[in-house]
């Protein structure tokens, strides 16, 4: 295995052309508009590298805290790898991303088992043998959340292929893991949790059953998620909604979706090339125990524009309403009862603030002192 690279800071690639005006990063998520810091007029006195604090203020912070890479803590700066990584060349890793929220009782972690879970039936899936057990997996994200003294944040447990041979076969790849800490605001915008997002159908579909394998969250999947993304976000919309192959509605980039209809709420089976989502399983047993019928089952393409009410379901998109699809106005346009009754289980059990009816906290003892 190789020794991990010396690292000085990030240093921005010689400009290849000079340019007026860059985008630098949102402080609140990918999405967010509201929070984009602009570097005005670089042109060709660009310094031809700049350490990252000078680009996205969110590092400054970041960077200051710990990775937890295969059972010990390194600094931000010391979590490399070597750009011969099969990762890079192949797209071969396999992530989870989970929410610790901040309750009254201090930081809480959603749903840890069953994420850890999901990262190692991801690693199962492509052979990727991995060394840390749920129980080892879990115990390294509490640390995080624990010795960063993090209150909310976001953590990004991530298994990669690495060496430094070049080649398909995966087989001699080391494999190491890591998990992030980051902080993740609204995912889909500021006010998208309260008011909804503006949403098209993609051109691109989410690959065939027989081609890539949807239930593992692997890094390779998300170039299709990219593709929808870009499509969506260049002709002004916030997200794409991908179809199967047989056109029938599957998810969007980084989200499950759910409509409802005369009451009944439906979302696509695990059969449509979707992500088996967590946040979508628990807000299939809430809007249950809310009363509601939940169907899962093929939802044709049209159902979009004729269903009362919609909404993205995900870790970092939390659930969050969607008023229009493809310019057609969800209902009247606005959030609906049954969204809306849902998003408040969902957030008040994550934030601490309803009781924990299901045992999906996993609280976390936190180091700050009082
Ligand atoms: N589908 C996809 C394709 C997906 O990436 C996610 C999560 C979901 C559904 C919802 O799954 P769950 O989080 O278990 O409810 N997307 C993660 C990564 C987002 C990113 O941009 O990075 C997330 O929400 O953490």
């Amino acid at each position: 295995m190789h020794a991990p690279a010396p690292r000085q800071a990030f240093v921005r690639p010689p400009a290849q052309t000079p340019f007026t005006d860059v985008t630098v990063g949102a402080l609140f998520g990918p999405n967010d508009r509201s929070d984009v810091f602009r570097v005005s007029s670089p042109k060709a006195s660009m310094p031809t590298s700049l350490p990252v604090e000078a680009i996205n203020p969110l590092l400054l912070v970041m960077s200051k805290h710990k990775i937890w890479r295969d059972g010990a803590l390194v600094g931000w700066q010391d979590a490399t790898i070597h750009v011969m990584s099969h990762a890079v060349h192949y797209g071969s890793s396999v992530f989870e991303g989970i929410r610790c929220y901040s309750t009254p009782d201090g930081p809480a972690i959603f749903r840890l088992p069953e994420h850890m879970r999901r990262f190692q039936d991801s690693c199962r899936i492509y052979r990727m043998p991995m060394r840390h057990s749920i129980e080892d997996l879990s115990a390294a994200c509490s640390e995080v959340v624990a010795e960063n003294e993090l209150d909310a944040c976001y953590l990004r447990p991530v298994a990669i292929r690495t060496g430094e041979e070049m080649g398909v076969l995966p087989n001699k790849a080391p494999v190491e893991t890591f998990v992030i800490p980051w902080v993740w605001g609204r995912y889909l915008g500021h006010e998208a949790l309260e008011e909804g997002v503006d949403v098209c159908v993609s051109s691109w579909r989410r690959p065939a059953p027989d081609t890539i394998p949807m239930l593992a969250k692997a890094g390779g999947n998300y170039l299709n998620s990219q593709l929808s993304k870009m499509e969506a976000r260049a002709s002004g919309f916030v997200e794409g909604i991908m179809l199967d192959t047989l056109g029938n509605v599957a998810e969007g980039s980084g989200e499950n979706l759910f409509i409802v209809r005369d009451g009944v709420v439906y979302t696509p089976t695990i059969g449509s090339s979707i992500l088996n989502g967590i946040t979508r399983d628990s807000v299939m047993r809430i809007a249950r125990d809310l009363g509601y019928t939940v169907l899962e089952q093929v939802v044709p393409r049209e159902l979009l524009y004729i269903s009362d009410e919609a909404f993205f379901t995900g870790t970092a998109a939390e659930l969050t309403p969607i008023r229009s699809v493809d310019k057609i106005e969800v209902g009247p346009g606005k959030p609906g009862p049954v969204t809306l009754a849902i998003q408040k289980v969902y957030m008040g059990i994550a934030t601490g603030k309803m009781p924990d009816r299901y045992g999906w906290l996993t609280r976390v003892e936190s180091r700050v002192t009082a």
